[in-house]
């Protein structure tokens, strides 16, 4: 179904007096208007977002206590155990506090749950464990805790120290806790909602630092650890899909530019076997460095990504990075693997395809990377999707769930739980664990819910579009002004631009080891623009047959290729004729 091009509102008087006042392109100007810039001011800050205005720590709940506690059981040598999530943002957390720790002479460990046994959060066996090896020592959460109410509680009853420091949903009940450090607690002044887990943990690194420099400032040694410690934190606000505006904004500019050369042995090893080279962007961790991280916990054990990003070896981190590259190269076959036999599933089952959300499960499929195949599949056939892989030993299949144009799946999943052992989530993503016989009534009870509550209208599947332009204005300098605007990513999107009477300067071709990339040469009056489609090889035909001019929806990007730039297009969409969407 062709898709509606949605343009922002364009002021030609407003975009050139921003322009001039600015100092910048117009196409730099008209994208900050698009984006909801109001005035100069606004549009100033946005671009210098520098260090400085990150909001000071002590601003934020619970961490100058928690600081104090972890500065305290320092001085008393007590062992240190920082307990993490196990996906980016927390491996990244975990990882940043632990360097703080060691820098400050701390006893310091760390202990990472197992994905597809334990689960998220904190867990009553970790803190038995925890409290048989060493009663005395304090436990530091990153990224998860919030809700372990169950397991605050238990820790308290074994007299165990317990710091949370989170970022998730704040549920009815708050954990009981020695403190708990979380930019949205109740009464919380902090100005920036929704830093990470990683940047919570880098907070509170910082207050850490500020006590152990002259109480105010960092010393020499600590502040150059800080500095390293924003690319982790900017590695975790960008995995943790945080919008990447105010605070986040600042920390994952920072952090990448800094990423090279402020790199620990892990990361350094990381980056080689990602094959990405600076200047890096949000893109270069969100499908480079990131999934790589990931995988350790999707399957084998996070704890190996942690292992990595603190060791100080270069050869064990080489092999290391070695190894996770091995694991996310599996995942990507396994993922490949089960999206097709989820599509032909549901081409069995045409009942399916028709209702409105989808349930598929296997025996067959890998718990560690349902979820990212359940964004695919709800992607491709845009309905709510929730994908089961089932232990044919247990009879109990374990479920992941991705919504679709706004449907609340947690509320959907909620509807449903008569027909499940347990479930989770927030609106745009649920867990749950279910009976294999409970399955087929699940998958009617889910549909129908959907079917009752949501409906995918135009407006959900509209392209946003900053502005219309004329090819002749994407010179290298204008669209390397643009790259000021960055890091795009979630809340900042890659600048996106139409453009009308565009014509074949040749025959698109089809390149890539399968064929899948569509590569175009575009033109009006002036040069000709190189431009690129991934996965869409059927357009090359399409385009080739299409009767006259074209209208392009795409994202000019700056490509660099053996010391040479030049922008390319990225094609987004199109369609024949020339008027305005
Ligand atoms: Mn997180």
């Amino acid at each position: 179904m062709p898709r509606a091009w949605r343009y922002a509102i364009h002021d030609a008087p407003r975009v050139r007096s921003l322009s001039q006042e600015l100092g910048v392109p117009g196409l730099v100007a008209q994208v900050l208007l698009a984006r909801g810039v109001e005035n100069s001011d606004e549009a100033r800050q946005f671009l210098s977002a520098s260090l400085l205005d990150l909001h000071d720590p002590s601003l934020l709940p619970g961490i100058d206590e928690a600081a104090d506690r972890i500065v305290g059981a320092i001085g008393d040598d007590r062992r240190i155990t920082i307990y993490g999530d196990y996906d980016v943002d927390g491996v990244t957390g975990t990882s940043l506090l632990w360097h703080c720790l060691r820098l400050a002479g701390a006893r310091v460990d760390y202990m990472i749950p197992d994905r597809l046994n334990d689960g998220y959060g904190l867990n009553p066996r970790a803190i038995q464990q925890l409290a048989e090896e060493d009663r005395t020592r304090l436990i530091i959460s990153v990224d998860c805790g919030i809700a372990s109410i169950q397991e605050a509680a238990l820790a308290a009853e074994l007299e165990m120290e317990l710091i949370v420091t989170d970022h998730h949903t704040i549920g009815d009940q708050l954990p009981a806790a020695s403190v708990l450090v979380h930019p949205r607690l109740p009464g919380s002044e902090y100005p920036f909602g929704d830093l990470c887990g990683a940047g919570v943990a880098f907070k509170l690194a910082w207050a850490v630092c500020q006590r152990l420099g002259d109480g105010r400032k960092a010393s020499p040694h600590m502040k150059e650890f800080l500095l390293s410690a924003v690319g982790l934190a900017a590695i975790g606000t960008v995995s943790d899909v945080m919008p990447l505006l105010g605070e986040n904004r600042v920390i994952v500019r920072f952090g990448l530019a800094g990423l090279p050369e402020r790199s620990n042995a892990g990361l350094k090893a990381l980056l080689k076997v990602s094959d990405r080279q600076p200047p890096l962007d949000a893109e270069d961790v969100a499908f480079g460095i990131g999934p790589r991280i990931n995988a350790a916990g999707r399957l084998q054990q996070a704890r190996l990504a942690v292992d990595l990003l603190t060791t100080d070896d270069a050869e064990r981190a080489v092999q290391l990075a070695g190894h996770l590259d091995k694991l996310n190269k599996d995942r990507k076959s396994l993922q490949i693997r089960i999206l097709k036999q989820a599509k032909k599933q549901v081409a069995e089952h045409p009942e399916w395809e028709e209702a409105a959300g989808l349930v598929l499960a296997s025996h067959d499929w890998h718990a560690g990377v349902i979820g990212i195949v359940a964004n695919q599949v709800a992607e491709e056939f845009e309905k709510p999707t929730i994908i089961i892989a089932q232990s044919a030993m247990e009879g109990i299949g374990k479920g992941s769930g991705r919504s679709f144009a706004g449907y609340n799946l947690y509320a959907g999943v909620a509807s449903c739980s008569d027909h499940l052992i347990s479930f989770g989530g927030h609106h745009a993503a649920a867990g749950i664990t279910i009976r294999s016989d409970e399955i087929p009534a699940f998958r009617d009870a889910f549909a129908a819910h959907v079917a009752g509550h949501h409906e995918v209208t135009d407006a959900d599947r509209e392209l946003r579009v900053d502005a219309e332009v004329r090819l002749e204005d994407l010179s290298l300098k204008a669209v390397k002004a643009l790259d000021t605007l960055s890091p795009f990513g979630e809340g900042n999107p890659r600048p996106r631009f139409s453009a009308t009477g565009v014509e074949m300067a040749e025959e698109p071709q089809l390149i890539g080891k399968d064929q899948r990339t569509l590569r175009l040469s575009l033109k009006t009056t002036g040069r000709p623009l190189k431009a690129i489609a991934f996965g869409r090889p059927e357009w090359a035909e399409e385009i080739q047959q299409a009767d006259g001019p074209l209208s392009v929806c795409f994202e000019p990007k700056i490509n660099r290729w053996q010391g040479r730039e030049s922008v390319e297009l990225q094609l987004i969409d199109w369609k024949t004729g020339g008027g305005l969407g």
